[in-house]
């Protein structure tokens, strides 16, 4: 066996941060249904002779593609939108660009992929760097070795195809876009480099900042400083054996809070690197059936989104998406966002911090899951260790959720207690839910039973009263009996409405119905004791294969409070307005 010439290395934190060569933009594109670019004739993968070799064309040798002479398509992005005919296409797609590189024997080359959905396989040169499963969370590769001075191509077989034991599995209500969804970055960075950092306040002691800063290698005696020029600290501490250095600061921050989300420019460099962030502090909790932020009770003014870009209906990915969403449930008056259901681009999490907006990060454990395949635990577990990994930095997520609407059964309560136990294990600082479900309500008495409220710290069920059981009347006269001492959310409630459409409210469809359905909910809200929250599903119209009712859905969920192309309709204000009024309970 020759040595390993790439690898795939621990995330590198804050990627954006590093000395980048940017990969986004134009890449070319062939679309594979046969995978022939992966399998010769008799389906036996290609050592050499695969797409990924980039072969240059000439006709006298036999080669049946050509990425020259393909067409292109903007990255990052979902083919799905991107090109009418792959509007439903579940499968292969070959992307391929061209890159500048200068090499310098200091410096080591990673290659860093927002997501990719969903399975991803990446050649550098025509050699493999690596393979990732999971469309929404980031990997990255060391790919030094594979890279020339001068020019150099990276390739990647993206293949979204659904099976049955993937996380997410076949079955879910979203489109399942296809494609490198987020930034490409060639990171280069110092052979050893800073690889991750942790900076917040201590959990133990107030009054002070502490974390740590880990190398890529066990290299011992490095100095690092860490400074927060606005509170006058700059602190100066060596790795261990292992490569980290652990620090604490006395220092009395601004705290972090929805009405003044204040951020502090951190540094983290050492002789040959300099790592700049934007970093919060504060403190959650819960504390029976309250929510604490900064040890105040706070009321979850929330609304749940979808990864889907305003206005054009495909994967959103950038910074002006995630602005546009955002500003849209500022405006409702919300001061937290469900991110369902899968972790979203680093840009909402960011924008979201920064506009003052607390955030529920979820993985995409969603109906369902095959609860007894160990891959799919240990692809369940790799995703929610990638989406904690990612934003541990980020004060603006105080909650943690590792599942939505599971079916109940022993094995399903095994593989959730398990990572419900293993994400307290990568993370002590946030709270931990995932969205439940009322199944039976007898006499109107809606009892929330799930063995799984031992391991949340809040207790959050979906609730569809109105639209998939009852009627809006029968809000009236539902009660709700939450039989656990911990603060509850309602993660989901809502209706379809087609934008535009008006009638009678007891008519299905049309806005008043949404409206009545909204009117209704928020009424019987007040009357459940520890409510702290609520998500409406959901902020924007989305598109989803499930719903298929021609001149209404057309392939649209239209619970959204706005339309595709960015209308409110009236529920939207019915939302407004009782959160106009839970801001001044909370006060
Ligand atoms: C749910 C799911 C969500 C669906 C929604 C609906 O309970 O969690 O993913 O989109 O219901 O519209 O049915």
């Amino acid at each position: 066996m020759g040595k390993a010439v790439a690898q795939e290395v621990p995330l590198v934190s804050n990627i954006a941060a590093r000395n980048n060569i940017a990969l986004n933009g134009k890449w070319s594109y062939i679309v594979d249904p046969l995978e022939n670019g992966y399998y010769d004739y008799r389906l036996m993968p290609f050592k050499n002779n695969g797409f990924f070799e980039n072969k240059k064309w000439n006709n006298t040798d036999l080669t049946e593609y050509n990425f020259a002479t393909s067409a292109t398509m903007d990255i990052p992005s979902d083919w799905n939108s991107k090109e009418e005919r792959l509007f439903f296409y579940e499968g292969t797609v070959w992307f391929q660009k061209d890159f500048n590189y200068k090499k310098d024997a200091k410096t080591k080359g990673i290659l860093h992929f927002g997501a990719v959905n969903y399975d991803a396989k990446v050649y550098v040169n025509g050699k493999l760097a690596g393979a990732h499963v999971g469309g929404y969370t980031p990997f990255n590769f060391d790919v030094t070795d594979l890279l020339v001075d001068g020019n150099n191509f990276v390739v990647v077989k993206a293949d979204n195809k659904r099976h049955k034991d993937n996380v997410p599995t076949v079955n879910m209500d979203w489109w399942n876009y296809g494609g490198i969804t987020r930034d490409v970055t060639l990171a280069q960075v110092p052979n050893t480099y800073i690889e991750d950092y942790l900076v917040q306040l201590d959990k133990k002691e107030k009054g002070k900042i502490s974390g740590w800063i880990k190398l890529n290698s066990e290299s011992a005696n490095q100095s690092i400083s860490v400074s927060i020029p606005e509170l006058k600290i700059k602190k100066n501490v060596t790795t261990d054996a292992k490569g980290i250095a652990y620090f604490e600061i006395k220092a009395n921050p601004i705290l972090w809070t929805p009405e003044k989300p204040k951020l502090y420019d951190v540094t983290i460099s050492k002789a040959d690197e300099n790592i700049a962030d934007q970093i919060g502090f504060r403190t959650i909790e819960a504390k029976g059936k309250e929510i604490l932020l900064n040890g105040k009770k706070v009321f979850l003014r929330g609304i749940s989104i979808h990864e889907e870009a305003p206005f054009r209906s495909g994967r959103g990915w950038s910074q002006d998406d995630a602005i546009t969403l955002l500003n849209w449930a500022k405006e409702l008056g919300c001061n937290y966002v469900r991110l369902a259901h899968y972790p979203h681009n680093e840009n909402m999490v960011r924008e979201a911090e920064k506009m003052g907006i607390m955030i529920w990060s979820e993985v995409p454990v969603y109906w369902t899951i095959s609860w007894t395949n160990p891959d799919t635990y240990a692809n369940a577990e790799r995703q929610l260790h990638d989406m904690i990994y990612r934003d541990k930095n980020r004060c603006g997520i105080v909650i943690w959720s590792i599942a939505n609407e599971t079916p109940h059964s022993d094995e399903r309560d095994v593989f959730l207690s398990k990572l419900a136990k293993y994400a307290r294990t990568q993370d002590n600082s946030r709270l931990i839910s995932m969205a439940m479900e009322v199944t039976k309500s007898p006499n109107n008495v809606n009892t929330l039973h799930d063995n799984m409220n031992e391991y949340v710290d809040i207790v959050s069920f979906n609730q569809y009263l109105g639209w998939y059981r009852g009627t809006n009347e029968s809000c009236k006269d539902m009660q709700w009996v939450i039989p656990y001492n911990k603060p509850v959310i309602i993660s989901e409630f809502g209706g379809e409405a087609l934008q535009g459409l008006h009638g009678d409210k007891k008519e299905r469809w049309n806005e008043e119905y949404q409206e009545e359905l909204y009117i209704q909910n928020t009424q019987m809200f007040n009357r459940i004791e520890g409510l702290a929250g609520v998500s409406p599903w959901i902020l924007v119209d989305f598109r989803s294969p499930r719903r298929q009712l021609p001149n209404i859905q057309d392939f649209f969920n239209r619970k959204g409070l706005i339309s595709d192309q960015g209308i409110k309709k009236k529920a939207f204000y019915v939302m407004k307005d009782w959160y106009a009024q839970k801001e001044k309970e909370y006060k």
